[in-house]
């Protein structure tokens, strides 16, 4: 068994304290489902009625939970009350999509399982603290290791390309009459960042659910709106000489990887012990060919740092904390139960990569199928004489239950099946009503796996 670090021993009037600190990154694509999960996780913690597969639970070790000041007082706090009203309240909806960084800590009173921290004190405590940002800000870390010409070369590749061509159109015709040679001229340079961002924003809106979207701040600048910083664009050709368009472009592409991204990572992501990493494989089968490959594209990129351990890359990002890495493909109440273990299997198959060099690193990882609210059931429909397997649920807009065949998830990401450009049709769900007057704490789907594993070792 692995002791947690233990912060201090003794507090300022030597009392003894058994307290540790162990800080959960919730990564993820954007709408992949980590604000939901943030706040289901807290709700659950402070309530403590649905987690059974908590060890701490089961075996009565668990006192109780309870929210504390942060570490961070100059990073704003998670609205897990705002989130909760959202999906409790009388007509319950989903949070909005995260706009800035948030921070929680939830302190968890146990009872230690061992005899050598029982004799140091009969209780002890575990600070929780997690991050929650937008999803966008995630794809701006492969960002680091590129320059400005071979972005430029990638991103332009993949802009002329089905089906973001057509999203890119005026872009690409404005790059097409501009010369990256010419004398840098701040309002040429501001116009060609604008049709840009266009683009990027038209790429979220698309119903391919188009993941790639970068750099991450140009949709969701957080308190950057309008700087400087956020005046560039890809440029074709190589790089041109000093004063021209390219190098000031090639410059502010420079100062946004120091100022924005390195900062924000090492602000927050090296200082992990604990990573869960939630992807919407659901919504990416949902959103086809295209959207799955846009998808795998974005996690080969987010996923990287996992894959360049030996370099280095993944110590100076992570440091060398980072003992346990969970997967999680989120929103599994969108399909039956007996389906779940094929959408992990499918999950696997996307993370394989990151998942062999984060073992060979030497930190434990697993994947699970979650949900972070459950909003369905599982039950079983006749049709043509054949007993099919569905799910139940309210759809969004709409006010009564439906009972939806999702269809039976493929083993391989590419394997759609034939036929149909958009084989699945995964409705959005409403969340359940009533959920306030359940005192045990929002439904969920392994939620409390998911936390066994990032946590059960510091509450033994
Ligand atoms: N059915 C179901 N839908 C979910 C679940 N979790 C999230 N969703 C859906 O996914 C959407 C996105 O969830 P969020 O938690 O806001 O996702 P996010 O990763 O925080 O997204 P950004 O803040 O935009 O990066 C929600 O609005 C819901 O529609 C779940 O457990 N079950
Ligand atoms: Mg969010």
């Amino acid at each position: 068994m692995r002791i947690p670090p233990l912060n201090s021993l003794y507090d300022t009037g030597s009392r003894l304290l058994l307290e540790s600190t162990v800080r959960v990154g919730v990564t993820g694509l954007r709408r992949a489902g980590k604000t939901v999960f943030v706040t289901t996780l807290v709700d659950n913690l402070l309530k403590a009625g649905r987690l059974p597969f908590l060890d701490v639970v089961s075996s009565g070790r668990f006192q109780a939970a309870r929210l504390q000041p942060q570490p961070d007082p100059d990073v704003p706090r998670f609205d897990v009350e705002g989130h909760l009203a959202a999906l409790t309240g009388p007509d319950p909806h989903w949070p909005e999509p995260t706009r800035g960084i948030g921070q929680l800590r939830v302190a968890l009173r146990y009872r230690p399982e061992s005899a050598l921290k029982r004799a140091l004190q009969p209780v002890a405590t575990l600070n929780l603290d997690i991050v929650d940002y937008p999803g966008e800000w995630l794809l701006d870390l492969p960002l680091l290791r590129q320059s400005f010409a071979e972005w430029s070369a990638l991103t332009l590749e993949l802009a002329a390309r089905p089906p973001r061509d057509e999203l890119s159109a005026s872009w690409r015709g404005w790059l097409a009459g501009i010369e990256p040679a010419a004398a840098a001229e701040e309002e040429v340079a501001r116009r060609g960042a604008a049709l840009y961002t266009d683009y990027l924003h038209a790429c979220r809106r698309a119903d391919t659910l188009l993941s790639l979207i970068q750099p991450g701040r140009f949709v969701e600048p957080g308190d950057m709106k309008d700087a400087p910083l956020l005046t560039f664009c890809p440029l074709p050709g190589g790089p041109r000489g000093r004063g021209s368009l390219w190098a000031l472009m090639d410059d502010r592409f420079e100062a946004y990887k120091t100022n924005v991204v390195r900062r924000f990572f090492a602000e927050h992501f090296a200082r992990l012990d604990r990573q869960i990493v939630l992807i919407d494989v659901l919504g990416a089968l949902n959103a086809g060919p295209a959207g799955m490959a846009d998808m795998k594209r974005a996690l080969e990129l987010s996923l990287e740092p996992f894959r360049h351990g030996a370099s280095g890359w993944f110590d100076w990002l992570f440091g060398t904390k980072i003992d346990r890495v969970l997967f999680a493909a989120t929103k599994a109440d969108h399909i039956a139960a007996h389906q779940h273990a094929q959408l992990r299997a499918l999950l696997d198959r996307l993370v394989a990569d990151a998942r062999n060099a984060i073992r060979f690193e030497g930190a434990q990882v697993d994947t699970m199928a979650i949900a972070a609210l459950k909003c369905t059931e599982s039950v079983v429909t006749e049709h043509d004489g054949r007993q099919l397997r569905c799910v139940r649920g309210v759809p969004v807009g709409r006010d009564r239950p439906t009972v939806l065949f999702p269809g039976e998830i493929p083993e391989d990401a590419e394997a759609f099946p034939p036929g149909r450009e958009r084989p699945y049709n995964f409705m959005a769900f409403r969340p359940p009503d009533d959920l306030a007057r359940d005192p045990r704490g929002l439904p969920h789907i392994r939620v409390d796996q998911a936390l066994q594993f990032l946590l059960g070792d510091h509450l033994q």
